[in-house]
């Protein structure tokens, strides 16, 4: 018989180990004073199954082990208009001894359990986290709850805030980038970004220019037929040909580039911006010309910049 299990169902075993290994973490929410990730899960569970769904995302049932992760939950369940999510905290091991799934004793978490005289069949082994309530509240494992999963770990891709596969993250500017070839004029530009959940490229450091100009030279090098010498980025002229704004109302020098290409700005009917690609520099084009665009996106779970090791495994995604 176990001969046989293995035959039948081995490469299923082997398939579900696979999916542990590798966690779809594309809803986590990051909150950094937690350290990690969090995502409501709006499908109602038990609290075994809860617990499985979480640890089958790589992830835990999530416990109010600290301040943050208290504020996290409420917070996820604020946004969703969730009044009670099932948590971590448990005694089913030993009645009245109640720990998170990582271990961690109610008695050195931040939030306390309310008073309550236990009921007679004494089914409340499950501590619930309720909107109204600053304390916990004691209830039946067996009931099927909201609830939310906590994970230290990096996600495997970082979430750009878009469905579309186009945008790429950078992680030398922690940003998350499109390059569209099809030339648009720059009011078409910014609104296919727009459209994309992102928004028209602007250049904010020195760093992102190169980044630029190489994503320009990458991807004209795959063509057969060359890009135009200039791509829309996201600043305007705002009529008086001096004054440069970024599409986030900034100058150019409080956006942090104002680098113009030689012989640029040539201030003539030319309001919008562009960049050469072949430097990264700063040109004045034609507003109802067409070119080659950028995208820039802001991605949901940034790496901090105290996290290297986390940055490092990002830099190979
Ligand atoms: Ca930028
Ligand atoms: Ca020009």
């Amino acid at each position: 018989m176990g001969k046989m299990f293995y035959l039948v169902f081995g490469p299923l075993l082997i398939t579900i180990s696979f999916i542990e290994a590798n966690p779809e973490q594309r809803d986590y929410v990051y909150y950094p004073k937690t350290g990690g990730w969090l995502k409501l899960h709006l499908d109602r569970a038990t609290w075994r199954d809860a617990r499985l769904t979480c640890a089958q995302e790589g992830a835990v049932l999530a416990s109010p082990e600290n301040d943050a992760l208290e504020q996290a939950i409420r917070n996820l369940m604020s946004k969703s208009k969730t009044m009670k999510v099932n948590t971590g905290v448990h005694d089913t091991f030993a009645t009245g001894h109640y720990y998170s799934i990582e271990g961690t004793p109610l008695s050195s978490m931040a939030v306390s359990v309310q008073e309550e005289p236990l009921n007679a069949s004494r089914t409340e082994n499950c501590l619930y986290l309720t909107q109204d309530d600053t304390e916990m509240t004691r209830g039946s494992c067996l009931d099927a709850l909201l609830f939310v999963c906590f994970t230290r770990k990096t996600p495997t891709a970082v979430d750009c805030g878009t469905d579309d596969k186009g945008y790429k993250y950078e992680s030398r500017t922690k940003r998350c980038y499109k390059f569209h070839i099809e030339p648009k004029n720059w009011s078409e530009a910014f609104a296919t970004c727009s459209d994309e959940n992102s928004h028209l490229a602007v250049i904010n450091s020195e760093v992102e220019s190169r980044v630029f100009q190489e994503m320009y030279a990458k991807v004209n090098a795959s063509l057969d037929e060359p890009l135009y010498e200039v791509i829309f980025v996201g600043f305007t002229d705002l009529g008086d040909h001096k004054t440069w704004m970024t599409i986030h109302g900034q100058t150019l020098k409080d956006a942090g580039f104002n680098l113009w290409h030689p012989g640029q700005p040539e201030n003539q009917d030319t309001l919008c911006g562009a960049m050469y690609g072949v430097d990264g520099l700063l040109d004045d084009y034609f507003c109802q010309k067409t070119c080659a665009f950028i995208c820039e996106a802001d991605p949901r779970n940034p790496v901090t910049n105290t996290d290297n090791k986390r940055e490092l495994t990002l830099n190979m995604v």
